[in-house]
């Protein structure tokens, strides 16, 4: 058995935190085969939280579990990290602007990508869940000179998953046969979930759409007027029906993420990830954007070549526009 693998978990004590680190200590990260040491990283109010689910995993035997640190301060939560989860943030609370939001969290993500910067593994990997999750993550990167761009991304997994179940349900196949989904852009309401080169089970799901609904145009409309907004606001609709926000499926999007981008896509090819871009279709270069992606040796690439048509150029560049304003509004706060 190799070394074990050191994974950083901020806001451990959470309700994220929580569903995650046992899904990870009992291998859904890394497989049956590679231990996992865990650092949770928690603000002073949440380290009994943290303490709380350490006694639990240590009451839960994982026999891969080789370690777990629980500390509030940033450098020892990083100290030799090869993956860091961060999914601590500061929450919008009423009355709050969008400029205080993104200042109380540059004060999170600035301090934390400085530590990552001097503390991880020279192979670590970040992805950022706490929101606002594309440009947390650019403040992330900006704070770490060392630590290659590439190495920063933001979660929109959970994003991509909504889009399988919905289409899964809606041309009756199992969410397995569905491929070819990609969210593009910010992480927000504005994010474009992209099905024109989906397939189900082999079959394009434009036509299967079509002919379910009735012709192209009802397809379209569905598209537009169900589908993409109710992926686009899922996340409202969990907090309506459950009571809370997404705990579970977030982390399983989080470990997807990861597993991919450490072990590699595999044959079931592509998949969503905010990743910095380089311009790939006309995104602004510079800013952290969902893309349609592969992994392989532990590297994202976007995927090239796909078709885009004016419906999806128009939702494209409007999500990717939130995203250089929210990139323009930190700079404007001196966050990067
Ligand atoms: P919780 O409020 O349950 O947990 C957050 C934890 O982070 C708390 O224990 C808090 O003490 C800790 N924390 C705050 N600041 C910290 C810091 N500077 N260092 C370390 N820990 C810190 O929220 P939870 O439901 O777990 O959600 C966490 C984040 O995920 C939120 O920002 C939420 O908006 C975001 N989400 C992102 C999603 C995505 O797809 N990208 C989906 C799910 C989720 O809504």
């Amino acid at each position: 058995r190799s070394r074990p693998v050191t994974i950083t978990i901020t806001g451990a004590g959470g309700q994220i935190g929580y569903a995650l680190l046992f899904r990870i200590a009992s291998g859904a990260l890394l497989g049956p085969d590679t231990a996992v040491r865990l650092n949770l990283l928690e603000i002073p109010q949440g380290l009994r939280a943290a303490e709380g689910a350490a006694l639990e995993l240590q009451d839960s035997a994982f026999p891969l579990l080789a370690h777990v640190e629980v500390t509030a301060d940033p450098a020892v939560a990083f100290e030799g990290a090869n993956a860091a989860l961060l999914v601590g943030a500061r929450p919008r609370t009423a009355g709050m602007e969008r400029g205080d939001l993104l200042e109380a969290n540059g004060g999170i993500f600035g301090p934390q990508g400085r530590a990552i910067n001097d503390h991880a593994a020279d192979d670590v990997r970040v992805v950022v869940v706490g929101n606002p999750a594309n440009t947390n993550a650019l403040i992330a990167a900006s704070h770490a000179p060392d630590v290659p761009n590439e190495r920063f991304t933001a979660l929109t997994r959970l994003d991509h998953n909504r889009a399988l179940g919905q289409l899964a349900a809606a041309v009756s196949t199992p969410v397995g046969g569905i491929r070819g989904v990609t969210i593009w852009g910010n992480h927000s309401a504005t994010q474009f979930p992209d099905v024109a080169h989906a397939t189900a089970d082999g079959d394009p799901v434009p036509a299967l759409l079509a002919a379910r609904l009735g012709g192209t145009d009802a397809a379209h409309e569905w598209l537009a007027d169900h589908f993409i907004p109710r992926v686009a606001r899922r996340g409202a609709e969990i907090i309506e029906v459950r009571g809370s926000s997404s705990v579970a499926s977030a982390a399983s999007a989080t470990i997807d993420h990861m597993r991919n981008w450490m072990l590699g896509t595999g044959e079931r090819g592509r998949t969503s990830a905010a990743i910095w871009s380089n311009g790939e279709y006309g995104v602004a270069e510079g800013v952290i954007s969902s893309f349609p992606v592969v992994a392989e040796g532990g590297a994202w690439s976007v995927v090239e070549g796909l078709g885009v048509d004016a419906f999806a150029r128009e939702r494209i560049d409007a999500s990717v526009a939130e995203l250089v304003d929210e990139r323009e509004a930190v700079r404007a706060l001196g966050l990067i």
